[in-house]
């Protein structure tokens, strides 16, 4: 099916003198390295161009005197010849892409310092060919901006994923791995193709069954999965149990600084390291919603980190540790706590106190993956420890793969933002690339949105989601425009109705979702616990920390540092003062930083009532505008995928009309104020 193929389609062509144009060179493939990596480069070309031209691809491994694709890395250089070329413009995943013609013959290069790059280069040519692309005079010079590009599964070994909207696991089911190795591999196809380099294959909440994966019972069952990815550059991690000394059954604590605890994981690392020579290390969620971690033994999260660091570091290996931490039993009448500080309180201090192979990995915003929040303050705030971004792929709090809800918009509004870590233009993308601080490892991962549903996401539009996820890791700096219509025309063709009216649906969608949802930046407002569909006081009396605080005299949450809970000064100078006052905080984050009468006046000239109830209204005639515009491409996108998606937005379309009736109604009734058009609200 074609929604199996993602944006690897690779549909033949159909303009004859382009065709003619790309066998030119596609008729030959030179593969002088010889690798994994470069056979997975070189199986991706054969299949691609095959499909797309029609035409067989000879392959051999060295130099002939004809038109070509010659596949190289730096260590093959003095092979070729007389060509020009400068490795030291590209760092160590980078790529070149030339295109050399001479009066005999023409050649396309693709070219990496290592074999991961030569892949990388082979999915960009083939990226070109899909979107049509002229190729005769290519000189591309391409270097991922970050080092790490991560994706975390948050799959149990029971085929079950936490906050999976897509089916089951595709690496899972029924407490063993899948034999359906196929699938896996067409993972790391797409994975490797947007050039993720990284892969944590378990749920950060590790139970029972998975905190076996590092034991010699399931560790060759790893090594396999390993093996798939490594032949697509990417290395596998794995979620521990922090507790795993005890759980499995060999100790009776956890201690970090326990002499027999920092020896059991000296062994285990050696262990896992003779099954997995290349393993990247451990992702680490401790002290988190119920997890074991340090605390219990009074010691902080340096300590923890550091005994597991230790282990890991002759064999080179990571410990990324995330930064979710907070009380997730708060005593909701207890105002004097603010989970939007947790992060900071409690791993500021410990700047400079972690071991250079551990990363933290840091939420984008201080509360959960919310349709809009703060930036967490935390980047930036530790010059000496390793930081990287963690972002959510699967949609969360973002309708669940059921609503459109392109996410890209929204990363690139994070990864913009100004910190003034180190003055003004210190953007939070400078400090996760590792270029801010001298960090030594650093970059950006996300929680992967899909499953074994045959279109991976559930939402075929969802796809646009990871394939935006991985390009940003590359390159923080390309447009959200850009990467929408490389991904429309990868996915469906050159076709520019098609192209037209997908990218304005996508582009829009994140603002339209959040238009009809929680509104100006409060947050939750959903169903407890499946966070689908909304419940304005669904989280409002319990312990998770996670309030709007809407009376009859207004809303929002005061995290000022005059009358709040003092939140804002965790910030740099520039950024406190401008969320501390209300003259320059901005709408869209008004009630995420401070209470206000329902009556307040927004810079928009609004009141925020009344921005509610258009917001809430515009909201779902939006929801119905998206369903038009796909109406009007019945006849151009083959009906799976046509039906499909139509089906996703009627979906959305009633749902939206649930949202905007209940917060209306629950906002009409709290504040007792009519809407000023007359709109029937309850
Ligand atoms: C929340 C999810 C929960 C995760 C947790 C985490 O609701 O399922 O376990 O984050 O990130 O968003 O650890």
């Amino acid at each position: 099916k074609e929604s199996y193929a993602a944006w690897l389609q690779y549909k033949k062509i159909d303009d004859a003198a382009l065709v003619k144009e790309y066998q030119k060179w596609a008729s030959n493939i030179e593969s002088l390295a010889d690798s994994i990596v470069i056979q997975s480069a070189q199986n991706e070309l054969n299949t691609a161009l095959s499909l797309m031209l029609d035409i067989q691809p000879k392959i051999s491994s060295d130099i002939k005197p004809v038109n070509s694709i010659v596949l190289a890395s730096m260590k093959e250089l003095n092979l070729l010849d007389k060509l020009d070329v400068d490795f030291d413009q590209i760092n160590e995943d980078g790529y070149m892409i030339k295109t050399v013609t001479s009066d005999e013959n023409s050649t396309i290069y693709l070219l990496g310092k290592r074999d991961a790059g030569v892949l990388y280069a082979a999915f960009h040519l083939l990226r070109l060919m899909q979107n049509r692309e002229k190729l005769d005079h290519l000189n591309i010079v391409e270097s991922p901006k970050n080092q790490l590009r991560m994706i975390n599964q948050w799959d149990n070994m029971d085929g079950s994923i936490e906050r999976g909207y897509a089916g089951k696991s595709i690496f899972y089911k029924d407490d063993v791995f899948s034999e359906e190795l196929n699938r896996i591999q067409d993972y790391a196809r797409l994975l490797s193709s947007v050039g993720i380099n990284a892969i944590s294959i378990n749920n950060v909440n590790v139970h029972q069954v998975e905190t076996n994966l590092i034991t010699s019972s399931l560790l060759p069952k790893v090594t396999e999965v390993a093996s798939i990815f490594r032949a697509y550059g990417i290395k596998t991690f794995l979620s521990i149990n922090y507790a795993s000394t005890i759980q499995l059954g060999d100790l009776d604590t956890a201690d970090p600084l326990d002499p027999e605890v920092k020896e059991w994981w000296k062994n285990k690392a050696k262990e896992i390291y003779r099954f997995i020579p290349d393993f990247g290390g451990f992702l680490v969620k401790a002290d988190s919603e119920h997890r074991p971690g340090p605390f219990t033994y009074n010691r902080n999260h340096a300590d923890g980190a550091n005994m597991l660091a230790e282990a890991l570091e002759p064999f080179g290996g990571l410990v990324i540790w995330r930064c979710f931490v907070y009380n997730c039993l708060q005593d909701w009448r207890d105002r004097s706590t603010d989970r939007a500080r947790a992060a900071y309180d409690h791993f500021k201090p410990l700047d400079g106190q972690f071991h250079e192979n551990v990363i933290l990995q840091i939420k984008n915003g201080p509360m959960d993956f919310q349709v809009r929040e703060a930036v967490s303050p935390l980047f930036g705030a530790m010059p000496q420890t390793n930081q990287m971004m963690e972002f959510q792929v699967t949609q969360e709090y973002t309708g669940q793969q059921r609503h459109l809800c392109y996410l890209v918009p929204q990363w690139k509004e994070i990864l913009d933002f100004d910190t003034y870590a180190n003055g003004e233009g210190s953007p939070v993308k400078q400090v996760v690339d590792g270029s801010m601080f001298p960090y030594r490892y650093s970059g950006i991962a996300a929680v992967s949105n899909i499953g074994n549903d045959y279109n991976w996401t559930g939402h075929t539009l969802a796809q646009a989601n990871l394939y935006g996820f991985g390009r940003l890791t590359w390159n923080p700096d390309l447009e959200a425009e850009t990467i929408t219509n490389e991904w429309i025309g990868q996915t469906f063709g050159q076709d520019e109705l098609v192209n037209e009216q997908i990218s304005q649906m996508l582009l829009k969608s994140w603002e339209i979702y959040e238009h009809y949802t929680s509104p100006l930046g409060v947050g939750w407002m959903v169903n407890p616990h499946y966070h689908y569909g909304p419940n304005v006081d669904g989280y409002e009396y319990s312990v998770w920390g996670t309030y709007h605080f809407a009376d009859c005299h207004g809303i929002g949450v005061d995290r000022t540092v005059q009358t709040g809970t003092g939140y804002t000064a965790q910030y740099f100078k520039e950024n406190t003062e401008m969320y501390e006052s209300l003259d320059t905080c901005p709408d869209e984050l008004l009630l995420f930083f401070h209470h206000v009468p329902y009556t307040h006046k927004l810079k928009s000239g609004v009141t925020v009532i009344q921005h509610i109830y258009n917001t809430h209204f515009e909201g779902v005639q939006e929801a119905e505008e998206l369903k038009e515009r796909w109406t009007t491409l019945k006849d151009r996108i083959n009906s799976e995928r046509y039906e499909d998606i139509l089906n996703r937005l009627e979906e959305q379309v009633s749902h939206s009309k649930e949202w905007r009736d209940i917060i209306n109604t629950y906002f009409y009734r709290k504040s007792g104020i009519a809407d000023e058009q007359n709109r029937k609200i309850y």
